[in-house]
């Protein structure tokens, strides 16, 4: 048995493509991970829209297997902060290869997490091991990988800034958040407006025959 099918009603932009794809991609192309927080609040709403653009991600037999915790609450983004630090320094000082640190060097991250304070929103991404009804779902980390780039997308689009930490082991998220076994913690992103004295490193981007093949 299929399901119903209704007519596809295309996004048709304003614009030619080549015009949409070149505004699209000056837009996007000036986001970047931002380590600096402005407190500036963020309405709920604001936080919601974003997370509705990541929830329009494609996924395996469209099981949607993510779910996106957003935290406000000083309390909790304290303790989240604190046990991402724990984590981080073990990491920095005994998991970490020379070669890992090496390559980190340059960008100047340490253990010191202490913008998950300052951040307005934390949003802790979750992979959905199963359905919420113990069902089974497919292609788990491509389709949590496409939402959760989407979402900091979205957030850009807002006008947002985001980072992408990724605590290892970040077990402790289900525990802290108090989630079910079946959540299994894909991603930590901080979401706030950037500190008015942000800086972000002088970094390039690899240019269009680097990143492509094309076989016309
Ligand atoms: N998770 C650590 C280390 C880290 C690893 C990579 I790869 C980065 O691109 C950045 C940081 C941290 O958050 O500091």
């Amino acid at each position: 048995m299929t399901i119903k099918h209704i007519p596809y009603q295309p996004y048709k932009p304003e614009t030619e493509s080549a015009h949409a794809a070149q505004s699209f991609y000056d837009v996007v192309n000036r986001r970047r991970t931002v380590r600096d927080f402005s407190e500036k609040p963020v309405p709920r709403e604001v936080i919601e829209k974003v997370i509705l653009a990541a929830g329009t991600a494609p996924s395996g037999a469209h099981k949607q297997p993510w779910r996106f915790i957003a935290i406000s609450n000083a309390e909790i983004k304290h303790k989240i902060r604190m046990a991402a630090e724990e984590v981080e320094k073990d990491f920095y000082d005994n998991k970490a290869s020379d070669r890992w640190l090496k390559d980190l060097e340059i960008f100047g991250t340490s253990p010191d997490k202490s913008y998950m304070d300052t951040v307005p929103w934390l949003i802790v991404v979750m992979a959905l091991r199963s359905t919420d009804d113990g069902g089974q779902v497919y292609y788990l980390n491509e389709s949590v990988g496409i939402a959760t780039g989407m979402l900091l997308t979205a957030a850009h689009h807002a006008g947002l800034a985001t980072l992408t930490h990724t605590p290892s082991p970040m077990n402790f998220l289900r525990t802290v958040l108090g989630r079910p076994e079946h959540e299994r913690p894909y991603m930590v992103i901080p979401m706030g407006y950037p500190a008015a004295d942000c800086t972000v490193p002088d970094i390039d981007r690899k240019p269009i025959e680097e990143v492509s093949v094309f076989i016309e």
